[in-house]
């Protein structure tokens, strides 16, 4: 195990300490928009300051909130909700934005809920549209990983979280998601490159999250709402307030239906 794992073992060991669950069995990252899922999905059995557990530093961002809450779903899965999302843009450094997944991972989750919200490249796709990640390309030039750690990344989407989506909402369309750096939105130049490479969605989160959990074994579902289209598609310069009234104009709806895929895992 390298230092990177054992110091999530030790985070995982606190947080199971501090909620009293010993074992989770699905994680979850509620990215913008999707922050109200969670009263959906399980009554609440434990809530902790995320800045409790090493590695986790304090940080605000509007719309995200640092704190580990431990759900009972009514299937009685343990669902672990990973409010502290540490965006790359923030930490600079791929490890720390890997240390909730692998955190969970030591928690004993086997799969774990990617959310985003995030641009779109498709006039088609528009602000509202949930997409059901099928791929990823990973633009920022980082890596989670380290040393010679050659990890799978064929299938890095779980075709059977998938297909579960799918049954639960048959009209949600596919899409490729590229992550940036960030923080500062693309240029329409930049856009145009991203769509010409194959990606459908641009972002600032998720990718490098995926390949930690890709590491170890995670199954992994993605799921990005769309608060915006990226620069240059629609007509208009973007905002953060116009990405935060598409998330809370898109709640309730987006709730019910992670709950719902949730529910089935
Ligand atoms: I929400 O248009 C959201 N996040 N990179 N581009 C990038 N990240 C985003 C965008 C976007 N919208």
């Amino acid at each position: 195990m390298t230092h990177a794992h054992e110091y999530a073992a030790e985070a995982a060991a606190i947080l199971g300490a501090a909620t009293g669950v010993e074992k989770h069995d699905i994680a979850l990252v509620l990215g913008s928009g999707w922050g109200g899922a969670a009263d959906l999905i399980g009554d609440e059995v434990a809530r902790v300051d995320a800045t409790d557990i090493p590695g986790f530093d304090a940080h605000v961002v509007p719309g995200h909130h640092p704190v580990f809450r431990s759900l009972l779903s009514p299937t009685g899965k343990r669902v672990l909700v990973l409010g502290a999302r540490q965006h790359y843009y923030q930490v600079r450094d791929a490890g720390k934005v890997a240390h909730a997944i692998r955190m969970a991972a030591a928690a004993g989750c086997t799969q774990l809920v990617l959310t985003n919200g995030c641009g779109s490249t498709r006039p088609e796709v528009g602000p509202g549209s949930v997409v059901l990640l099928d791929d990823h390309i990973n633009l920022t030039g980082q890596t989670p990983l380290e040393g010679a750690t050659f990890v799978d990344m064929s299938r890095v989407y779980s075709p059977r979280l998938r297909e579960l989506a799918l049954s639960i909402d048959g009209s949600l369309p596919d899409g490729v998601y590229a992550q940036f750096t960030g923080p500062q939105y693309e240029t329409p130049a930049e856009v145009r490159m991203a769509a010409v490479l194959g990606a459908n969605l641009v972002g600032m989160s998720t990718v490098l999250e995926a390949i930690a959990a890709r590491e170890v074994g995670l199954e992994i579902l993605g799921l990005s709402l769309v608060t915006n289209l990226a620069a240059g598609i629609g007509g208009d310069t973007l905002d953060h307030q116009e990405v935060l009234d598409a998330g809370r104009d898109a709640g309730p709806r987006i709730s019910a239906l992670l709950a719902a895929i949730v529910k089935g895992m």
